[in-house]
């Protein structure tokens, strides 16, 4: 009996031994299927690129109000060029643009100053200092004209974004168009300079990219006198694919034509892209005559486009605006921010100050107390408002 007891009593510990294993292997394979499953989930779904990262910035920061942009803002101004972060808009009321606008034209030809004279090492640096002091960049290109190119050094417009006298040009760019391997060596510069948008530690720089802009004008090669709607679409899409190819996820793609009378969707919708191809919709308007001519088209263009945007899930923004030369000083306060302050816009961006055509505020000049009431407003954003 004792040696059946202890047998028993052998094979009852084994047992539970066993049952005590089992219950442990059962737990360890719950927890390792928790975890699985955890990993799994994790791993379909897709991190968020740098582009949506930033579109979901610019949505975030709409509930605040609407961010001022200045196209070349740290290389030159009225009175200076090419300090050490100056900036006249800084020097007039103590803050940097929430928005910098920077120009790639004269990249595709290997120049190492664009257009305007702006070195690209210069660039390459002030766009990485403005993201990391917590700004936004936006980039434009006014590259050459890719037909008549070899005029370069002729009187301007010859062979620039502006030399209009070939009306084949966007054609010839497409595939199997006599200047198309020639535009992929352009495209591939392009590449090569924003392949530098990249922080020490290797992170890309979000950039909110607008090439092909006031393409509903008839001002640059590729305007719309110059190419049918599925042309201009097919240069579009060249670039953009091209550059989605070489890995450029960082790129939030906008799509800027001119202000227009009674601007309809179905007028803007002519050359779009398509909502597939395009995160921020915007409009380039400037006052060239008169006030009430201004405020009235801005009203209407804005009012079209921010429903257009709210329909169709896109950031909106006033792409490039200005009164040159501020004739009217009071036109910060008096003529923009009464419309702008109407809409849901992400941005405004003026144009360059250059000696003999500004668009920014400058201290010597009497616009600039009426740019310092703007800054004073509390939806109108700046640099400190949006770090
Ligand atoms: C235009 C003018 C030109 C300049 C071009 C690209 O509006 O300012 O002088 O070359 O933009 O920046």
């Amino acid at each position: 009996m004792g040696e059946l007891v202890t047998e028993t009593n052998e094979v009852k510990v084994k047992v539970k031994k066993e049952k005590d294993m089992k219950k442990i292997i059962i737990g360890a394979m719950v927890v390792a299927a928790v975890m699985a499953a955890c990993t799994t989930q994790k791993q379909t779904e897709p991190e968020k690129t740098v582009a949506q990262q930033l579109m979901e910035r610019l949505d975030t920061l709409r509930s605040k109000g609407y961010m001022f942009g200045h196209q070349d803002d740290p290389f030159y101004g009225l009175t200076w060029e090419y300090q050490t972060d100056s900036s006249d808009v800084k020097n007039v009321c103590g803050d940097w643009p929430a928005v910098m606008g920077f120009e790639l034209g004269g990249i595709e030809m290997g120049d190492a100053k664009n257009l305007d004279s702006v070195p690209f090492t210069r660039m390459a640096e002030e766009i990485i200092k403005h993201y990391e002091r917590g700004g936004i960049v936006t980039i434009s290109w006014h590259p050459r004209n890719p037909v008549t190119d070899s005029l370069k050094g002729g009187t301007f417009p010859q062979g620039s974004a502006w030399d209009i006298s070939d009306s084949t040009v966007v054609s010839q760019v497409l595939e199997n168009g006599a200047k198309h391997e020639l535009f992929l060596t352009w495209m591939c510069r392009v590449a090569e300079f924003l392949g530098k948008l990249q922080t020490a530690d290797g992170q890309k720089i979000p950039i909110i990219f607008r090439p092909w802009h006031e393409n509903t004008g008839s001002w640059f090669w590729w305007g719309e006198k110059f190419c049918t709607a599925d042309e201009y679409k097919g240069l579009w899409n060249l670039l953009q694919d091209y550059l989605n190819g070489r890995g450029f996820d960082n790129l939030l793609w906008a799509y800027s034509p001119g202000m227009a009378s009674d601007l309809t969707e179905e007028k803007y919708l002519e050359r779009y892209p398509g909502d597939d191809r395009i995160s921020l919709v915007g409009i380039d308007g400037y006052q060239w005559g008169t006030k009430e001519d201004f405020v009235s088209q801005l009203d209407q263009n804005l009012a079209m486009l921010t429903k257009f945007a709210a329909d169709h899930g896109k950031i909106a923004a006033l792409t490039e605006c200005g009164l040159k030369n501020l004739t009217d000083p009071t036109w910060w306060t008096s003529t923009l921010t009464p419309v702008l302050g109407k809409y849901g816009i992400s941005y405004f961006l003026v144009w360059r100050n250059y000696k003999e055509e500004w668009f920014g505020p400058s201290p010597s000049m009497p616009d600039a107390p009426y740019f310092k009431e703007m800054y004073a407003k509390k939806n109108v954003l700046f640099l400190n408002e949006i770090q």
